[in-house]
Protein backbone atom coordinates (compact mmCIF):
# COMPACT_ATOMS: atom_id res chain seq x y z
CA UNK A 1 0.00 0.00 0.00
CA UNK A 2 3.02 2.06 0.73
CA UNK A 3 4.20 2.20 -2.84
CA UNK A 4 0.54 2.89 -4.29
CA UNK A 5 0.39 6.68 -1.59
CA UNK A 6 3.91 7.30 -3.09
CA UNK A 7 2.48 7.09 -6.62
CA UNK A 8 -0.82 9.53 -6.17
CA UNK A 9 0.87 12.63 -7.19
CA UNK A 10 2.08 11.02 -10.24
CA UNK A 11 -2.01 11.54 -11.67
CA UNK A 12 -3.51 13.87 -12.66
CA UNK A 13 -7.25 12.93 -13.41
CA UNK A 14 -8.33 9.16 -14.15
CA UNK A 15 -10.85 8.99 -16.87
CA UNK A 16 -13.20 6.03 -15.74
CA UNK A 17 -16.05 4.97 -17.64
CA UNK A 18 -19.23 3.25 -16.17
CA UNK A 19 -21.28 0.74 -17.78
CA UNK A 20 -24.28 -2.24 -16.90
CA UNK A 21 -27.62 -2.95 -18.25
CA UNK A 22 -30.35 -0.14 -17.31
CA UNK A 23 -31.13 0.29 -13.79
CA UNK A 24 -28.43 -1.77 -12.55
CA UNK A 25 -27.47 0.88 -10.11
CA UNK A 26 -24.81 2.96 -12.53
CA UNK A 27 -26.01 6.81 -12.05
CA UNK A 28 -26.94 5.57 -7.78
CA UNK A 29 -23.03 5.14 -8.01
CA UNK A 30 -21.86 8.39 -9.49
CA UNK A 31 -23.83 10.68 -7.62
CA UNK A 32 -22.72 8.11 -3.83
CA UNK A 33 -19.89 8.96 -4.87
CA UNK A 34 -20.02 11.92 -5.81
CA UNK A 35 -22.12 13.83 -2.91
CA UNK A 36 -21.40 10.84 -0.63
CA UNK A 37 -25.46 10.52 -0.11
CA UNK A 38 -28.35 9.03 -1.54
CA UNK A 39 -29.74 10.80 -4.61
CA UNK A 40 -33.24 9.43 -6.08
CA UNK A 41 -32.31 9.10 -10.18
CA UNK A 42 -33.72 8.74 -13.35
CA UNK A 43 -33.20 6.97 -16.12
CA UNK A 44 -30.25 7.72 -18.33
CA UNK A 45 -30.76 9.00 -21.51
CA UNK A 46 -27.37 9.84 -23.20
CA UNK A 47 -24.88 9.99 -20.43
CA UNK A 48 -24.31 11.93 -17.34
CA UNK A 49 -20.60 12.82 -16.41
CA UNK A 50 -19.16 14.14 -13.00
CA UNK A 51 -15.51 15.43 -12.09
CA UNK A 52 -15.08 13.28 -8.70
CA UNK A 53 -12.06 13.89 -6.08
CA UNK A 54 -12.52 10.33 -4.03
CA UNK A 55 -12.67 11.01 -0.52
CA UNK A 56 -11.96 8.07 0.76
CA UNK A 57 -9.74 4.74 1.23
CA UNK A 58 -6.11 4.66 -0.24
CA UNK A 59 -7.33 6.28 -3.52
CA UNK A 60 -8.56 9.23 -1.11
CA UNK A 61 -7.74 13.05 -2.89
CA UNK A 62 -7.31 11.06 -6.60
CA UNK A 63 -9.63 13.39 -9.02
CA UNK A 64 -11.60 10.39 -11.18
CA UNK A 65 -13.72 11.98 -14.33
CA UNK A 66 -16.73 9.73 -14.34
CA UNK A 67 -18.62 8.80 -17.88
CA UNK A 68 -21.80 7.28 -16.96
CA UNK A 69 -23.47 5.91 -19.89
CA UNK A 70 -27.32 4.77 -20.35
CA UNK A 71 -27.22 1.16 -20.53
CA UNK A 72 -30.65 0.48 -22.05
CA UNK A 73 -30.34 -1.43 -25.38
CA UNK A 74 -30.31 1.52 -27.91
CA UNK A 75 -27.58 3.24 -26.31
CA UNK A 76 -25.30 0.72 -26.15
CA UNK A 77 -23.73 0.90 -29.17
CA UNK A 78 -22.41 4.22 -27.56
CA UNK A 79 -20.42 1.84 -25.28
CA UNK A 80 -17.55 1.09 -27.78
CA UNK A 81 -16.87 5.17 -27.98
CA UNK A 82 -17.05 5.50 -24.51
CA UNK A 83 -15.08 2.68 -23.26
CA UNK A 84 -12.26 3.46 -25.40
CA UNK A 85 -9.05 4.13 -23.55
CA UNK A 86 -9.99 4.71 -20.58
CA UNK A 87 -8.14 4.26 -17.50
CA UNK A 88 -10.68 1.59 -15.87
CA UNK A 89 -13.89 0.57 -16.73
CA UNK A 90 -16.66 0.16 -13.93
CA UNK A 91 -19.64 -2.45 -14.75
CA UNK A 92 -22.60 -2.79 -12.56
CA UNK A 93 -24.73 -5.74 -12.52
CA UNK A 94 -27.92 -5.77 -10.72
CA UNK A 95 -27.44 -8.99 -8.26
CA UNK A 96 -31.15 -9.72 -8.20
CA UNK A 97 -31.61 -9.10 -11.56
CA UNK A 98 -31.28 -13.15 -12.43
CA UNK A 99 -33.48 -13.14 -15.49
CA UNK A 100 -30.92 -10.96 -17.42
CA UNK A 101 -27.20 -12.28 -15.69
CA UNK A 102 -27.05 -13.84 -19.39
CA UNK A 103 -27.14 -10.40 -21.02
CA UNK A 104 -24.90 -8.48 -18.72
CA UNK A 105 -22.67 -11.00 -19.44
CA UNK A 106 -22.99 -10.77 -23.30
CA UNK A 107 -22.81 -7.18 -23.38
CA UNK A 108 -19.69 -7.05 -21.11
CA UNK A 109 -17.73 -9.93 -22.81
CA UNK A 110 -18.20 -7.83 -25.87
CA UNK A 111 -16.66 -4.35 -24.43
CA UNK A 112 -13.53 -5.98 -23.42
CA UNK A 113 -12.68 -7.27 -26.69
CA UNK A 114 -12.86 -4.28 -27.98
CA UNK A 115 -9.21 -3.90 -29.54
CA UNK A 116 -8.81 -0.39 -27.54
CA UNK A 117 -10.00 -1.96 -24.43
CA UNK A 118 -6.94 -4.79 -24.08
CA UNK A 119 -6.04 -4.49 -21.01
CA UNK A 120 -7.97 -1.57 -19.04
CA UNK A 121 -8.66 -2.67 -15.49
CA UNK A 122 -12.40 -3.84 -14.57
CA UNK A 123 -14.25 -3.26 -11.90
CA UNK A 124 -17.27 -5.34 -11.52
CA UNK A 125 -20.04 -3.66 -8.85
CA UNK A 126 -22.39 -6.68 -7.65
CA UNK A 127 -24.69 -4.15 -6.68
CA UNK A 128 -28.19 -4.39 -4.65
CA UNK A 129 -26.78 -6.64 -2.46
CA UNK A 130 -29.11 -5.22 0.14
CA UNK A 131 -31.52 -6.89 -1.30
CA UNK A 132 -32.87 -10.52 -0.06
CA UNK A 133 -32.67 -12.24 -3.33
CA UNK A 134 -29.80 -11.08 -4.10
CA UNK A 135 -26.86 -13.82 -5.96
CA UNK A 136 -23.70 -14.08 -3.71
CA UNK A 137 -20.54 -12.57 -5.33
CA UNK A 138 -19.06 -15.59 -6.79
CA UNK A 139 -22.08 -16.87 -8.25
CA UNK A 140 -22.41 -13.50 -9.90
CA UNK A 141 -18.44 -13.92 -11.03
CA UNK A 142 -19.38 -17.70 -12.54
CA UNK A 143 -22.64 -16.47 -14.34
CA UNK A 144 -21.13 -13.57 -15.80
CA UNK A 145 -17.85 -16.06 -16.51
CA UNK A 146 -15.35 -13.32 -15.24
CA UNK A 147 -12.40 -15.93 -15.51
CA UNK A 148 -13.25 -16.25 -19.76
CA UNK A 149 -12.79 -12.37 -20.14
CA UNK A 150 -9.48 -11.74 -22.59
CA UNK A 151 -6.26 -12.81 -20.89
CA UNK A 152 -5.49 -9.35 -20.51
CA UNK A 153 -8.11 -8.17 -18.60
CA UNK A 154 -7.31 -7.86 -14.78
CA UNK A 155 -10.74 -7.48 -12.87
CA UNK A 156 -11.88 -7.67 -9.10
CA UNK A 157 -15.80 -8.31 -8.05
CA UNK A 158 -17.14 -6.21 -5.42
CA UNK A 159 -20.08 -6.88 -3.88
CA UNK A 160 -21.82 -3.38 -2.76
CA UNK A 161 -24.40 -1.05 -2.00
CA UNK A 162 -24.73 1.64 -3.63
CA UNK A 163 -27.48 3.43 -1.63
CA UNK A 164 -25.97 3.25 1.34
CA UNK A 165 -22.21 3.38 -0.27
CA UNK A 166 -20.94 -0.02 1.15
CA UNK A 167 -18.06 -1.27 -0.81
CA UNK A 168 -17.94 1.30 -3.58
CA UNK A 169 -14.50 2.69 -1.57
CA UNK A 170 -13.28 -0.97 -1.22
CA UNK A 171 -14.04 -1.37 -4.87
CA UNK A 172 -12.65 2.41 -5.81
CA UNK A 173 -9.15 1.27 -4.07
CA UNK A 174 -8.99 -1.61 -6.30
CA UNK A 175 -9.31 0.23 -9.62
CA UNK A 176 -6.87 2.53 -8.43
CA UNK A 177 -4.87 -0.65 -7.51
CA UNK A 178 -4.92 -1.82 -10.87
CA UNK A 179 -4.17 0.97 -12.42
CA UNK A 180 -1.57 1.76 -10.78
CA UNK A 181 -0.15 -1.81 -11.63
CA UNK A 182 -0.90 -1.27 -15.12
CA UNK A 183 0.78 1.99 -15.38
CA UNK A 184 4.17 0.86 -13.86
CA UNK A 185 3.96 -2.47 -16.04
CA UNK A 186 3.20 -0.51 -19.57
CA UNK A 187 6.02 2.00 -18.30
CA UNK A 188 8.33 -0.73 -17.93
CA UNK A 189 7.50 -2.61 -21.12
CA UNK A 190 8.11 1.01 -22.89
CA UNK A 191 12.06 1.43 -21.01
CA UNK A 192 12.62 -2.11 -22.37
CA UNK A 193 12.19 -1.42 -25.95
P1 LIG B 1 -28.83 2.90 -13.89
O1 LIG B 1 -28.20 4.25 -13.87
O2 LIG B 1 -27.86 1.78 -13.96
O3 LIG B 1 -29.89 2.76 -14.94
P2 LIG B 1 -30.04 3.77 -11.41
O4 LIG B 1 -29.58 2.68 -12.49
O5 LIG B 1 -28.86 4.29 -10.67
O6 LIG B 1 -30.94 4.74 -12.04
O7 LIG B 1 -30.86 2.84 -10.38
C1 LIG B 1 -31.98 2.06 -10.80
C2 LIG B 1 -32.82 1.74 -9.58
O8 LIG B 1 -32.08 0.89 -8.69
C3 LIG B 1 -33.23 2.95 -8.73
O9 LIG B 1 -34.50 2.70 -8.15
C4 LIG B 1 -32.18 2.97 -7.61
O10 LIG B 1 -32.62 3.62 -6.45
C5 LIG B 1 -32.05 1.47 -7.38
N1 LIG B 1 -30.77 1.09 -6.75
C6 LIG B 1 -29.52 1.50 -7.11
N2 LIG B 1 -28.60 0.95 -6.30
C7 LIG B 1 -29.28 0.18 -5.40
C8 LIG B 1 -28.87 -0.65 -4.30
O11 LIG B 1 -27.70 -0.81 -3.96
N3 LIG B 1 -29.88 -1.29 -3.63
C9 LIG B 1 -31.21 -1.15 -3.94
N4 LIG B 1 -32.10 -1.80 -3.22
N5 LIG B 1 -31.61 -0.38 -4.98
C10 LIG B 1 -30.66 0.27 -5.70
P3 LIG B 1 -35.87 3.30 -8.75
O12 LIG B 1 -36.88 2.80 -7.79
O13 LIG B 1 -35.71 4.79 -8.74
O14 LIG B 1 -36.00 2.73 -10.12
MG1 LIG C 1 -28.49 5.84 -15.18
Amino acid sequence: MGNISSNISAFQSLHIVMLGLDSAGKTTVLYRLKFNEFVNTVPTIGFNTEKIRLSNGTAKGISCHFWDVGGQEKLRPLWKSYSRCTDGIIYVVDSVDVDRLEEAKTELHKVTKFAENQGTPLLVIANKQDLPKSLPVAEIEKQLALHELTPSTTYHIQPACAIIGEGLTEGMDKLYEMILKRRKSLKQKKKRQ
